[in-house]
């Protein structure tokens, strides 16, 4: 298909050459001592990680930018049904489109709303939810949502709508059940292909009684396969690997961090996010009040997800990445950079 030729060609060997040799936690004393693993060009860097020589994507080009999609909730559109019920809207439209995913390497993608991941669908548990999807598409396409619903919404072939062929639209309606943190994505076989390619987002239904205030984001964890291996060259959270190591995330000492955490990593098995310097309260797929655990680290199957909530009491710059080496080194981490 020529949908699966990659953009670029040696895509695997141009993510080689943008991707670190330097260890982002090599000190600048370390380099300046002539460590030997430290050095590699990458220059005294302060600890940075990030894509060899600097560069980086083009984040306009793309039409997205992690930094923007971290605190982006898409809250739809509203308006009472006579029962006095609040029906929230969405449009989602599925469109091929090449994204840049690391330096010089464009990965032929298929997207919701031109985006990877796609819109982050918020919504207050109990509304009725109504999603019209059109595929626009050169290849037959779903919405999967998870959750509570009637099994025609399901948005899998062959049950409901089925498969949106290319040029069709469909309607998926259901009720906001349960609240937690779930996620939505094509189902359409070969599903490992379909998700990879970059179909999918989150989905947060919020509690009736709502949530507390808190610096909320959104961390889809994903990774990419350049050269059609079935194996990942890039890994990041929200698409673009050192992303957040360019730019640090800004939070506030002492204010409430709540991260909706959500795994779509296709070709390995699991992933894991490890915060330093401080320990998060969990709740596993968001749909509990108290935390299973108090932990720095957890680790995520494919689909599986939860919520994340901690406060900085001191301010600095703090670490987050993925506890699988290779994922953080491939592009799996980022900074907080907690303001007093
Ligand atoms: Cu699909």
């Amino acid at each position: 298909m020529a949908a699966s030729v990659p953009v670029l060609g040696a895509g695997a060997a141009a993510v080689h050459a943008a991707v670190p040799l330097r260890h982002p936690w090599d000190t600048e004393a370390q380099a300046a001592a002539g460590a030997e693993h430290a050095g590699h060009g990458a220059g005294a860097d302060g600890g940075h990680a990030d894509f060899r020589d600097g560069r980086t994507v083009d984040h306009r080009a793309n039409g997205f930018d992690p930094h923007e999609i971290l605190r982006d909730f898409d809250w739809g559109t509203t308006r009472r049904l006579p029962s006095g019920r609040v029906l929230r809207e969405w449009e989602l439209y599925a469109v091929d489109r090449e994204i840049e995913v690391a330096p010089g390497v464009k990965f032929a993608a298929w997207t919701y709303n031109g985006r990877i991941p796609g819109p982050t669908l918020r919504c207050r548990e109990g509304e009725r939810l109504r999603i019209t999807f059109v595929n626009g598409s050169a290849h037959p396409h779903t919405i999967h949502f998870h959750g509570i619903h009637p099994a025609e919404m399901d948005g899998v072939p062959g049950v409901g709508a089925g498969q949106i062929a290319p040029g069709a639209r469909t309607v998926y309606e259901f009720d906001a059940l349960p609240a937690g943190l779930h996620l939505y994505h094509c189902h359409v076989r070969p599903l490992a292909e379909h998700i990879a390619k970059g179909l999918y987002g989150a989905f947060i239904v919020d509690p009736r009684a709502g949530r507390e205030d808190a610096d909320e984001m959104v961390m889809v964890m994903n990774g990419f396969d350049t050269n059609f291996d079935r194996a990942n060259e890039v890994y990041a959270a929200n698409t673009i690997g050192f992303a957040y190591m360019q730019r640090p995330i800004v939070a506030r000492k002492d204010a409430l961090v709540r991260v909706f955490l959500v795994n779509v990593l296709e070709y390995d098995l699991i992933n894991s996010f490890h915060l330093h310097g401080n320990l998060f309260n969990y709740f596993p797929t968001g749909t509990g009040s108290r935390p299973s655990e108090l932990t720095d680290t957890v680790m995520l199957c494919q689909g599986q997800r939860g919520i994340l909530e901690w406060r900085f009491p001191h301010p600095g710059r703090y670490m987050f990445h993925a506890h699988q080496s290779e994922f953080t080194e491939l592009g799996w981490q980022g900074f907080f950079a907690v303001e007093g």
